[in-house]
């Protein structure tokens, strides 16, 4: 499985990342978790310039690097993971591409789809966890936090047409249109991070079904009682929210 979590800055998607490799790793999976850019050798280097307020970058530039980290990441850690049976969580992929060069810097979503294309080698995510907020909301949690990178330093007009692709993202029509980015799910990020993470493990369940290691088995991972046992189509993971 190739789970990845989405969502604009601010609405606490790492920490999330964070608490749910934990989670599925006390089930008894083995989790191999990493972000993007990133999650390799020259994948950092590559998000320290990336990230760099004082790195101007072409958008061109930026999202053929953000495509290079991606290619790095794929055949370094995400196929061989994916060979041996782990589920690989990522903090961001290329739905991220789609909402930030296309949406926010305005780049055509032909040829982002094509360099992608060679980046992913053709992998589309098992599911895409989108975690959702609304915009001042996910602002003042970055404000709290403080310094800012390079595309944290954003306009508010930019940080708006992300947040609007990452809502299109959700339609059944943007999916059936984009098969490459899998199914997206909704989760509401708003409240208390433990809640959160039950949300989200909610969502997953259809994916996840039964652990491969018997009880101790986490309250959170129980599967509701409503979810079938594997994902039947792209409407399983349907907007969910309290
Ligand atoms: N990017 C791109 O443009 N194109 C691409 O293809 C890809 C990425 C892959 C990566 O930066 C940047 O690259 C990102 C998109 C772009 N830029 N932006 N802007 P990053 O990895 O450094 O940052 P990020 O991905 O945006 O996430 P983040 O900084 O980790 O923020 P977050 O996802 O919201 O997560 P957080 O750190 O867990 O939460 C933010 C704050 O809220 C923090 O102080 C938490 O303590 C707090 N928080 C978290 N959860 C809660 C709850 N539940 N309640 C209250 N407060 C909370």
């Amino acid at each position: 499985m190739l789970v990845v979590l989405e969502g604009g800055e601010g609405v606490g998607k790492t920490t999330q990342w964070r608490q749910l490799a934990q989670a599925l790793r006390d089930a008894g999976r083995e989790v191999v978790a990493v972000r993007e850019p990133g999650g390799t050798a020259a994948g950092d280097r590559v998000r320290a310039l990336l990230l760099d307020p004082d790195a101007p970058l072409t958008a061109e530039a930026e999202a053929l690097l953000f495509a290079a980290s991606r290619a790095q990441l794929v055949r370094e850690v995400i196929q061989p993971a994916l060979a041996r049976g782990a589920l690989v969580l990522v903090d961001r992929f290329l739905l991220s591409t789609y909402a930030y060069q296309g949406a926010g810097r305005g780049l055509p979503m032909a040829a982002l789809r094509s360099i992608n294309a060679v980046a992913t080698a053709g992998l589309a995510p098992t599911c895409t966890v989108l975690l959702t907020l609304p915009l001042p909301e996910a602002m003042a949690r970055m404000a709290a936090r403080g310094a800012a990178d390079r595309m944290e330093r954003e306009e508010a007009a930019f940080h708006a047409r992300v947040a609007h692709a990452f809502t299109e993202a959700l339609s059944p029509a943007w999916q059936a249109a984009h098969p490459e980015v899998g199914p997206v799910c909704a989760v509401d990020a708003a409240g208390p991070p433990e809640v959160v993470l039950a949300r989200c493990l909610a969502v997953l369940a259809p994916w996840l079904g039964a652990p491969p290691m018997s009880p101790p088995m986490s309250p959170l991972m129980s599967p509701p009682a409503s979810a079938p046992s594997r994902p039947a189509e792209h409407a399983a993971c349907a907007p969910r929210h309290g």
